[in-house]
């Protein structure tokens, strides 16, 4: 899905440049009028500002797609703006595809769909309060999807609020399901990844639960590091509660030809850093010992302070498996040590992917990566913010 936002003097030049640059079937989510403040209102006249989508796998055919931009046209409505400025991507954001996955999303948003209309065509009843009833209709059903699929009732009351005045003011199924699809999106904003920057030397902490996939998640990170980045990764592990821990990690740096540490203690950390300062990323394994226990929560403290703020990153690692009430204790008791990035494992062992929401919401963090298998170094991804709203709205039967 790419979105972009185009300007012109009409609403009609807005849309044909949107064509022109994403195609006939780009699809017309918002649209403004901007009247310029201050001193522009001398130079400039009020100007429309509509932003458009495409969806690179939509299944949506092609007639149709033209309807939606044909009624977007004719309605015109500078009524429908945002309450907020919306913090979208200032760029346009790409998709890496997933065939199959998306496929069955996307089918799934289909279903969706066609069972919104069904249900409206059941609801219509007198013409004058078709509007409201059709909106009600939709929001009920959105509403019991995002619940459905575990998303907490406060988020879900908290993005319908945010949306509804759009809604109110726009029967179009297409364009409300995008309203609340770009809400979403929005939400869960930008996942970042580990980057590597020349003649820098960053350590990377993998925090969390044991047996949430900390070792197989660095496991995959490395090797990705390594072939696609050509980057320079070393690892190190403190986790030296259980041999075999120590093993699993070691394996991997020899599979991987890379080189591996043990440290016990904190202060250790010094000597590491002057032996890897050639390095550009190390991944840094910790053990999952209870983060109920305060002594061992100041372990991984110490050890994650032992390095400078500039050249470190945490991450967060949680199963999607985990209940939603142990991951807000996880989230809150690591808040209180340091700031950091979430990864979501064992998408494959769930259906329902409402946390990764809930979890952002709660915790303002930024997303990173999913994985969805046991495979290194295949199962693994940047998490997909379009698919993972896709999947919330389309169901999870
Ligand atoms: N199904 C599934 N299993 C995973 C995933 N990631 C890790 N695992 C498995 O979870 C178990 C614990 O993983 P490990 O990396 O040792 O967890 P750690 O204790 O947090 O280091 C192992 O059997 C892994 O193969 C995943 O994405 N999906
Ligand atoms: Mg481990």
């Amino acid at each position: 899905m790419i979105i972009k936002k185009y300007q012109a003097n009409t609403e009609t030049e807005a849309i044909m440049l949107a064509k022109e640059e994403l195609g006939k079937d780009a699809i017309v989510m918002n649209i403004k009028t901007i009247s310029p403040k201050g001193i522009y209102k001398l130079f400039r006249k009020p100007f429309v500002e509509i932003t458009a989508a495409i969806d690179e796998q939509s299944n949506v055919p092609v007639d149709k797609k033209e309807v939606i931009l044909e009624k977007a046209v004719k309605k015109l409505n500078p009524n429908i703006i945002y309450e907020e400025e919306p913090q979208e991507p200032k760029t346009s954001v790409t998709v890496e595809p997933k065939e199959n996955y998306t496929s069955a999303i996307e089918k799934k948003l289909n279903n969706l769909q066609d069972l919104l209309e069904k249900k409206l065509v059941e609801n219509q009843t007198e013409e004058k309060t078709e509007k409201e009833e059709k909106n009600l209709v939709f929001i009920q059903l959105i509403y019991n999807q995002l619940i459905r699929n575990e998303v907490d009732e406060k988020y879900v009351n908290q993005i319908l609020g945010e949306v509804e005045n759009k809604i109110k003011n726009d029967a179009s199924l297409d364009n409300n399901l995008a309203s609340i699809y770009q809400k979403i999106i929005l939400k869960l904003g930008q996942p970042q990844t580990i980057s590597v920057e020349e003649g820098k030397t960053k350590f990377i902490f993998f925090v969390g639960p044991t047996g949430v996939g900390k070792t197989t998640t660095i496991a995959k990170i490395a090797s990705s590091l390594k072939l696609s980045n050509k980057a320079r990764v070393a690892l190190l592990t403190s986790d030296t509660y259980r041999i075999a821990a120590v093993e699993q990690l070691r394996t991997y740096a020899n599979i991987l030809n890379i080189p591996m540490k043990v440290i016990y203690s904190p202060d250790e950390m010094k000597n590491c850093k002057e032996e890897y300062k050639e390095f550009n990323i190390v991944l840094i394994d910790t053990a999952g010992r209870s983060h109920k226990v305060k002594e061992q929560r100041d372990d991984i403290e110490k050890l994650i302070h032992s390095v400078d703020r500039e050249l470190r990153e945490t991450y967060l690692v949680l199963s999607a498996t985990t209940k939603y009430a142990d991951m807000i204790k996880i989230t809150e008791a690591y808040s209180q040590i340091t700031d950091y990035r979430l990864i979501f494992t064992k998408l494959d062992e769930t259906t329902s992917i409402g946390n990764i929401l809930n979890i952002k919401m709660l915790t303002n963090a930024e997303l990173s990566y999913t994985t969805w298998g046991q495979n290194v170094p295949d199962d693994i991804g940047k998490l997909d913010t379009q698919n993972t709203a896709k999947q919330l709205l389309g169901g999870s039967e």
